[in-house]
């Protein structure tokens, strides 16, 4: 299998994590966003640009993170991130969807304001972003209570979409004075996988936010 993907896209670190908790082998092809002759190449392969990106062992395109995964679980069933069970698995795709939309969605929209000069940046949206992340919190933080993880008693691809997107969110609303946020936020970068992700993705926001 070979990963086309991005160290500082949310949503490339949330298959890097489920490949690295599943331990399956692959080739990285990282992408780089900002170089218009990467990713010209890039969409010789992928038309639309986006990453992450799956190529199969049998040269099958695997686009969009939650596709990816339900695919590598096709692949390494002993571990899955999406339940067999059917209500846990619709918890679990359900607070997936809502990580990627309304944490990852947000964060990067303030990752990119935050390059700009201060004088240029967009104050109502940025209070809006920040509002709709205040939102998710409240949300994650109410529905801690019912399990440690995310969406179900076990570690899943819910949470595999929710920590980037925490990681990067929390630069910019603190979790303070959400406990069980801020403890399962904590408990989640210290997972292996999280802390090789992180560590590896580090000097590339580094030089991203510079
Ligand atoms: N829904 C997609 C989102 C992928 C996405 O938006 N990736 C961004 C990086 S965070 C990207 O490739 N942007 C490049 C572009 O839009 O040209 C997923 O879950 O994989």
């Amino acid at each position: 299998m070979e990963l086309y993907f991005s160290y500082v896209s949310p949503y490339s670190q949330k298959v890097l994590i489920a490949l690295y908790e599943k331990k399956l082998p692959f080739v990285g092809k990282l992408v780089n966003l900002a170089d218009k002759a990467d990713v010209a190449e890039y969409k010789a392969i992928f038309p639309l640009g986006k990453v992450p990106l799956l190529v199969t062992d049998h040269r099958q395109l695997v686009p969009e993170s939650s596709i990816i995964i339900e695919y590598l679980d096709e692949v390494e069933p002993s571990r899955p991130l999406i339940p067999k069970d059917y209500e846990q698995a619709r918890s679990v795709r359900l607070w997936d969807r809502l990580s990627d939309q309304y944490l990852s969605a947000p964060v990067i929209n303030m990752l990119f304001e935050s390059r700009k000069p201060a004088g240029q940046q967009n104050h109502a949206n940025i209070e809006r972003w920040s509002q709709q992340l205040g939102t998710m919190y409240r949300m994650i933080d109410d529905q801690l209570a019912r399990y440690p993880y995310l969406a179900s008693a076990e570690f899943s691809m819910a949470d595999c979409a929710a920590l980037p997107a925490l990681h990067y969110s929390s630069q910019f609303a603190s979790l303070k004075g959400f406990t069980r946020l801020s403890a399962y936020y904590e408990s989640l970068m210290l997972r292996a996988s999280a802390m090789r992700v992180m560590d590896d993705a580090a000097p590339y926001i580094t030089a991203f936010l510079d």
